[in-house]
C-alpha cells in the first residue's frame, strides 16, 4: 500500500525525480570550511603545467606538472614552476579586475592554496564545492585529480576520496581556463566581458555517509490559489546521494506548525504536506518560511517562499492574479570596479537600484548569476528570469554542444528550484531561426520541464519587421510559455520616433514580453535629442518606447529593458563614447543615473 502511495506521488508530483546530477545544493546550510581568500597563481598561456613538450597530457606524478608541489632536495635540482606570495588572487573574484596583466587575458591560470583542518573527518564524506569557475576547471588535491568541469556560471562539486585529505598542508590546485571555443556554451561571440577565474565561493562540505543531496519544496501545482484561501498542499522531493536501506526524513516548517516524518528507502522520496495559514510569497509580501530537513544526523535549513506562477491565454498570473512584469535586465557585474559581482552586498547594491526604478522583476542576463542574487531577490520580493548562456549563434548541429547546454540548464535549475523569486527559466537569447536550432532549443525546453514544471519557460525569440509591422512567428514560440523578444526600434534601425507607428503581431496566443529594449548614452554627454550617444537621445528613446508600451495590445505582459548599468564589452570600441563599455545602462559605470532612468522610473511608478 505504502509503495502504491509513493508511486502515485511520483506520478502527480510537480517535482519530477529525474534530476541526476551529483550537485549538493544549499551549501550555506551544510557543515563547511571556506576556502575563499588569498590563492597563489601561475599564468600559463602555453599550458606548460598540463602538457609536456610533446604536447601530451602530463602523468599524475610528473614533478613538472603544476598540480604537484615543486620539490628541490639538492642545490642542483631543476624546478621550473612554483607558487608564492608574490603572485596572488582573491577568491571569489575574476582575475581581470585584480591585476593589469589579466585585463584582456584569456587562457590558463593555475590557482593554488594550502589549507589545514581542525580535525580529519571520521566516517564522513567530504566534497569540494565550487560556486562557479569560468570556464573550464581541472581540480587537484595533494597531487590527485578530483575531476573537471565546464561551464562558467554553474556550481559543481567533487568528492574527496577517503585517505587523501591531510590534517595539515593540503595542496589544492585548480587549473582554470577561460579561452572561448566554437563548441562551448557560450561560444566565441558574446557582448560581455569574458571574466576568468574562480568567480564564486569555494567550500569543503562535510556530510554523513548518506545525505540529502538535493531537494525541492513548493506548492502542489494543480490546486487553486487565491488570497482568501489559507490551506495549501505542498509537494516535496528529496534526492539522497546513495541508496538508503531505510532512513527517516523529517520535514519541519515551524511557523506553519508542520512537522512530519517520512521513511526513505531507495535514493529518493516524493512527499506531500498540508499547510494551514500559509501566506503566499509575492513582490508585495515576500513571505519566506524556515524549512528544516533532517536526515541521518544532518539538518538542512532553508528559507522558502510558496507561490504559483502560470500563464492563462495571453496573461501571466502570479498567485492566480494577472501581473505585469516591470523588469530590468542586469549583467552580473559591479561596473564601478569592473568586476564580477558575487557577494550578498553586491546583490544588495544592484537590487537597490532596481527597487529605486520601481521595478518588480529582473532579467538575470545572460547566464546563471551567483546564488546570492536569487536569495536576495527572494527576500526583497523581486521576480527573476534566469538564463543559460545559449547566446546568438552556437553550434546547434553538434550533439556534444546540446549535452553541454543541458548540463548547464540542469545545474541552474537544481541549484535554484527552491527560490520563489525565480519564475522564468530561459533557454537562450536571440538564436537564429532554423530547423536545427529550433529542435536544439526545443530539447532544452523539454529538459527544463522534466526537472521543474512549476515555472514558465522562455527564450528571447527572433522578430521580423516589415514597414513598421513587427511580426513574431519564430517557430520556437510554439514551445515557450511566454513570447519574449528583444526590440531596439530607434537604436538598431530608424529613430526613436518610429515607435509611434509601430505595430506588433504575435501568432501565438501567449503573453508578449520585451526581454530587451534600449539605447546607448555616454553619461554626462548632452546634446539635442537627435544626437546619438547623448543622454537626451536615450531619454527620447525611452519616452517613445513608453508611449508605445502604453498602447500595446492586451497580450503585453511586461518588459526588461537593456540594461540597468553600463557594462564591459570588448565589442564596444568607439574611442569617445564607449572605450570598451556597452553604454545602454540607465546608470553609468560610476553609479550615476542617466536621464532615461527617470523616464522608466516614472512609467513603472505609474503602473505599480
Ligand atoms: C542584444 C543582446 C545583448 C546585447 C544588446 C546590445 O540583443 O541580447 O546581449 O548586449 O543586444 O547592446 O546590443
Amino acid at each position: 500500500m505504502r509503495k502504491a502511495i509513493f508511486c502515485l506521488l511520483l506520478l502527480v508530483s510537480n517535482i519530477p525525480a529525474s534530476a541526476q546530477e551529483d550537485l549538493i545544493i544549499n551549501v550555506d546550510a551544510r557543515t563547511t570550511t571556506s576556502l575563499n581568500g588569498t590563492w597563489s597563481y601561475i599564468i600559463d598561456p602555453y599550458e606548460t603545467g598540463f602538457y609536456d613538450y610533446r604536447y601530451k597530457e602530463r602523468r599524475e606524478n610528473d614533478p613538472e606538472a603544476y598540480w604537484n608541489r615543486p620539490v628541490t632536495r639538492n642545490r642542483w635540482d631543476r624546478v621550473e614552476h612554483g607558487y608564492g606570495d608574490k603572485y596572488t588572487l582573491q577568491v571569489p573574484g575574476d582575475w581581470n579586475s585584480q591585476a593589469e596583466v589579466f585585463k584582456y587575458y584569456e587562457g590558463s591560470v593555475w590557482y593554488q592554496r594550502e589549507f589545514d583542518l581542525k580535525e580529519l573527518p571520521e566516517n564522513k564524506r567530504v566534497f569540494l564545492h565550487f560556486g562557479a569557475v569560468n570556464y573550464e576547471a581541472h581540480v587537484y588535491l595533494n597531487g590527485k585529480k578530483l575531476g573537471s568541469h565546464k561551464g562558467g556560471f554553474t556550481p559543481f562539486n567533487f568528492e574527496i576520496p577517503v585517505g587523501l585529505l591531510e590534517k595539515e598542508n593540503n595542496f589544492l590546485v585548480v587549473k582554470v581556463d577561460n579561452k572561448r571555443h566554437p563548441q562551448e556554451i557560450p561560444t566565441v561571440n558574446t557582448d560581455w566581458w569574458n571574466f576568468g577565474g574562480i568567480t564564486r565561493d569555494v567550500n569543503l562540505i562535510t556530510v554523513p555517509q548518506s545525505f540529502v543531496q538535493q531537494y525541492a519544496l513548493q506548492l502542489a501545482k494543480n490546486q487553486e490559489v487565491n488570497t482568501t484561501k489559507d490551506q495549501y498542499e505542498l509537494r516535496g522531493h528529496v534526492k539522497l546521494n546513495q541508496l538508503s536501506t531505510a532512513g527517516n526524513l523529517t520535514v519541519e516548517i515551524p511557523e506553519l506548525k508542520v512537522k512530519q516524518q517520512f521513511k526513505i528507502s531507495g535514493d529518493s522520496l516524493s512527499f506531500s504536506l498540508n499547510a494551514k495559514n500559509l501566506e503566499l510569497w509575492s513582490p508585495q509580501h515576500p513571505r519566506l518560511y524556515e524549512v528544516i530537513l533532517s536526515y541521518n544526523g544532518e539538518q538542512i535549513e532553508d528559507k522558502i517562499g510558496f507561490r504559483k506562477i502560470e500563464t492563462q491565454g495571453k496573461d501571466i498570473l502570479l498567485n492566480g492574479k494577472k501581473i505585469f512584469l516591470r523588469g530590468i535586465s542586469i549583467h552580473e557585474e559591479i561596473p564601478q570596479q569592473m568586476r564580477r559581482a558575487h557577494s550578498k552586498e553586491d546583490a544588495m547594491q544592484l537590487f537597490g537600484y532596481v527597487k529605486d526604478l520601481n521595478a518588480n522583476m529582473v532579467r538575470l542576463a545572460h547566464y546563471p548569476h551567483n546564488p546570492n542574487m536569487t536569495k536576495v531577490a527572494d527576500s526583497l520580493g523581486l521576480l527573476v528570469w534566469s538564463e543559460i548562456p545559449v547566446y546568438w549563434t552556437i553550434d546547434f548541429e553538434n550533439e556534444e554542444v546540446v549535452k553541454k547546454a543541458k548540463k548547464q540548464l540542469r545545474e541552474m535549475i537544481i541549484r535554484d528550484r527552491n527560490r520563489a523569486s525565480v519564475i522564468i527559466w530561459s533557454v537562450g537569447n536571440e538564436t537564429p531561426v532554423s530547423p536545427v536550432r529550433t529542435s536544439f532549443m526545443k530539447s532544452l525546453i523539454t529538459e527544463a520541464r522534466a526537472i521543474d514544471n512549476s515555472r514558465l519557460i522562455s527564450a528571447a525569440l527572433e522578430v521580423g519587421n516589415e514597414n513598421g509591422v513587427f511580426r513574431i512567428d519564430d517557430p520556437l514560440g510554439e514551445f515557450t510559455d511566454i513570447v519574449a523578444v528583444n526590440e531596439y526600434l530607434g537604436w538598431y534601425g530608424g529613430l526613436p520616433g518610429d515607435a509611434k507607428t509601430a505595430k506588433w503581431e504575435v501568432v501565438y496566443d501567449k503573453p508578449l514580453f520585451f526581454s530587451e529594449t534600449g539605447a546607448g548614452a555616454k553619461s554626462g554627454f548632452f546634446g539635442d535629442k537627435e544626437t546619438r550617444w547623448s543622454e537626451d537621445y536615450q531619454e527620447w528613446y525611452y519616452q517613445e518606447q513608453v508611449k508605445m508600451m502604453q498602447r500595446m495590445p492586451d497580450n503585453f505582459s511586461g518588459l526588461s529593458p537593456w540594461i540597468l548599468m553600463d557594462f564591459r564589452s570588448p565589442r564596444r570600441n568607439h574611442p569617445n563614447y564607449q572605450e570598451g563599455w556597452n553604454r545602454k545602462g540607465l546608470i553609468d559605470n560610476e553609479g550615476n543615473k542617466k536621464k532615461a532612468f527617470f523616464v522608466l522610473q516614472e512609467y513603472y511608478g505609474s503602473i505599480e
